[in-house]
């Protein structure tokens, strides 16, 4: 079928003043023309998938209305806003979204006009649209702004001081809670139950209808009446309106509207868009929309690699190892069984962690809090402070919100709770929102933390236990994205000692010092080099913090090249502490380190990126090679 038969509304629109013309059947059909093509397109490329077939019919509504892009969209966390893309001049590239040099899974200011907030962290709209509606306001301009934030990025607590702060300012703003119940997981939001409940009341139903008239449609009256209607109905509307929450934080509370009614959308918010003040529009979706194995789907389909459009199901990638996630989440699981006083926290991620596991096999010791990692670092101090052992599973990405918390919290209070980084390196296709690119650099500074990763799943279980074990305060574990190595598991665990190295190869003319995912590539690369007549001493470090430095002094003895390998990036990272521990002493080592440069790295796949940044065994080995080559580096180079 030729591709405009098959689109037929949507093949004639590639910008938003497209559809300002067309009337609301031919909108409806636009809509159904965007569905078809997400799932055309992303059950063969893959990318998210669920969240933005629910927000079709509000993306359509409010590019009809807004007068994008001089009027401002903010989208929260981005994966949603795939709809968005189709219609601001991205249509054809959605089939690259994710990939090398394609288009990002996330809103990307340097990619569209349209995207007016850069996002892939979750509840960071209202703060940025709030700061977007003063500027405009200190410029005396008109445009209006819009922030467009999910029920999941709504347990996140940055939201409430963003709604907090713009009650407060009274700036000209309107907030769509795009409300569809679910996070990736089954949203924990309590709030989100008492809508349901209140929504389902007929009392409810019935008493919207008469507050809607009087307060829906304001016009300059609007304050007035709507105060006349508080106070006649307040014994009723105090104890059932939804919208009570955002009403004491400021805001003026619209709904809740049915998400799908693309005309009933259309004239809310062309009423909406006239009004002064904070606005809060609470749309109810469905994730999945449209899609009968998305509707039906536990997580609405989140997220997908290529999957068949019949069935919805992922093709599988064949012989591929279990995930370091998986492996994980077994370990915790076994673990708990033994030692009830261990607990797993996830900050809304259960199946991305791994957590799920624990949540199938150990419910009563497992909590998810939300997307809320400053609260869960936390909430876990507070749980070490009473002799439980928390688990807090973060991808490293994610754990940067709560610096804070871990300095503060935990480690100022020497506190055992075991931080579990998964995610750590390149992630891939989700790109420099996700990479866990920093979490040894934003770590390594706290006083008394230990930073360990595994070279393999193996060690990942005995780092776990020893990690249990400690009960001296913070310690963390990192490790990659993906599957693991595929490495014999041993049925209980060891206890590892704290700073010790484990030396696996012995060489010549180079000591190669590597941290976690490092290891294995370490290992290719030294069969690469003995071709190359380079022979190399390997060093499994396991340990970030503290350092090995029985080792690291006896390999200054031994070799005057050293190289350090780490996925994380170079300033501040495990090279660096190399570095700093090799100057304090003196030593006068040409040392080379090897990791993740001082830059922002692009979406592709994994493989592709260790090869651009030339940290894949064939990269590596170019750069030792070269560097052995090379008399008296200075210390501490990097590349
Ligand atoms: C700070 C942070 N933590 C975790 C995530 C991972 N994450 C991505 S989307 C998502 C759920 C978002 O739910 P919601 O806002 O309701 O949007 P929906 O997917 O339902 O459209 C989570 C937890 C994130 N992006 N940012």
């Amino acid at each position: 079928m030729d591709k405009n038969d098959k689109y037929k509304i949507l093949s004639k629109v590639n910008t938003p003043s497209d559809i300002k013309q067309l009337d609301l059947t031919e909108l409806k059909i636009l809509c159904s023309d965007i569905r078809n093509f997400l799932i055309d397109t992303i059950s063969e490329v893959g990318g998210h998938f669920g969240g933005g077939l629910g927000t079709v019919e509000l993306t359509v509504a409010l590019h009809k209305v807004f007068d994008t892009p001089n009027d401002l969209l903010v989208w929260d966390t981005g994966h949603q806003a795939y709809p968005h893309k189709v219609l601001t001049g991205r249509k054809d590239s959605l089939k690259t979204i994710r990939q090398l040099h394609g288009i990002s899974g996330f809103l990307k200011r340097n990619e569209s006009e349209y995207d007016a907030f850069g996002a892939g962290h979750a509840s960071t709209s209202i703060s940025a649209a709030l700061g977007m509606a003063v500027a405009r306001d200190i410029h005396k301009d008109k445009k209006k702004v819009v922030a467009i934030i999910g029920d999941g990025a709504m347990t996140g607590g940055m939201a409430y001081e963003a709604m907090n702060n713009s009650g407060v300012r009274k700036s000209d703003l309107i907030v769509v809670l795009n409300d569809n119940n679910m996070s990736i997981a089954p949203n924990v939001w309590q709030i989100s139950n008492y809508f349901t409940e209140m929504i389902a009341h007929p009392d409810y139903n019935k008493f919207k209808g008469q507050v809607w008239d009087l307060t829906g449609k304001l016009d300059h009256f609007g304050d007035r009446l709507r105060r006349i209607a508080v106070r006649l109905e307040s014994g009723i509307k105090a104890v059932i309106t939804p919208g009570m929450l955002f009403e004491a934080l400021g805001f003026r509370y619209f709904g809740p509207v049915n998400g799908h009614n693309l005309h009933q959308l259309i004239k809310l918010f062309e009423q909406v868009k006239e009004l002064k003040g904070p606005i809060l529009v609470h749309t109810i979706t469905e994730k999945g929309r449209g899609y009968k194995p998305a509707e039906e789907h536990t997580q609405k389909l989140h997220a997908s690699t290529p999957f068949d459009k019949l069935t919805g199901k992922a093709y599988k990638k064949v012989g591929s190892a279990p995930s370091y996630t998986t492996i994980f989440g077994n370990a915790l699981a076994q673990i708990i069984k033994d030692n009830p006083s261990v607990v797993g926290i996830t900050a809304a991620m259960p199946d991305g962690t791994g957590m799920d596991i624990v949540q199938n096999q150990c419910p009563s010791n497992y909590f998810d809090v939300g997307i809320a990692e400053e609260h869960a670092v936390t909430f876990a101090a507070g749980l070490a402070t009473q002799n439980i052992i928390p688990v807090v599973a973060i991808y490293s990405t994610f754990l940067q919100r709560a610096i804070d918390q871990i300095i503060h919290d935990v480690s100022l209070q020497k506190l055992h709770v075991v931080f579990v980084l998964d995610r750590a390196g390149l992630v891939g296709a989700d790109g420099p929102t996700h990479h866990g690119s920093f979490d040894i650099s934003y770590l390594r500074f706290i006083p008394g933390i230990v930073i360990m990763a595994p070279k393999d799943e193996s060690e990942l279980r005995d780092m776990l236990y020893t990690a249990i074990m400690y009960k001296k305060g913070p310690i963390v574990i990192r490790y990659p994205r993906g599957s693991a190595l595929g490495v014999t598991l041993k049925d209980g665990f060891e206890q590892l000692e704290i700073g010790k190295s484990e030396k696996l190869e012995t060489g010549r003319d180079v000591a190669l010092l590597a941290l976690g995912s490092m290891v294995d590539y370490a290992k290719k690369t030294i069969k690469l080099l003995s071709n190359e007549s380079v022979s190399c001493e390997l060093i499994n470090m396991r340990f970030a913090k503290p350092l090995d430095t029985q080792i690291l002094d006896e390999i200054s003895q031994r070799f005057h090249k050293i190289v350090t390998l780490e996925e994380n990036s170079l300033p501040g990272g495990f090279g660096s502490a190399v570095v700093e521990y090799f100057n304090d002493k003196n030593y006068k080592n040409d040392i080379l380190r090897i990791g993740l440069p001082d830059q922002f790295i692009d979406h592709g796949t994994q493989e592709q990126l260790h090869q651009i940044l030339e940290i894949d065994p064939e990269g590596i080995a170019k750069k030792v090679k070269l560097f052995c080559q090379t008399e008296n580096q200075s210390k501490g180079v990097a590349v």
